[in-house]
């Protein structure tokens, strides 16, 4: 499948930045995207397909 992995620099704060925290609210990586669906958390994402 097609996807493009998004660099989060953690020492520039990225992961708490506005455009993250629609990603993940809890400004935490990681977090995944797939157009309105967004799941973040390790437990769920291993299960996506
Ligand atoms: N239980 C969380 C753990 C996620 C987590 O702790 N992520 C760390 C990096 S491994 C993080 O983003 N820390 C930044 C923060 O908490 O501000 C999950 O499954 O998503």
């Amino acid at each position: 499948a097609d996807y493009e992995v998004v660099d989060i620099d953690f020492m520039a704060l990225e992961h708490k930045s506005p455009e993250h925290l629609t990603r993940n609210p809890f400004g935490q990586i990681p977090a995944f995207q797939d157009g309105d669906l967004i799941l973040f958390g390790m437990i769920g994402l291993p299960f996506y397909s």
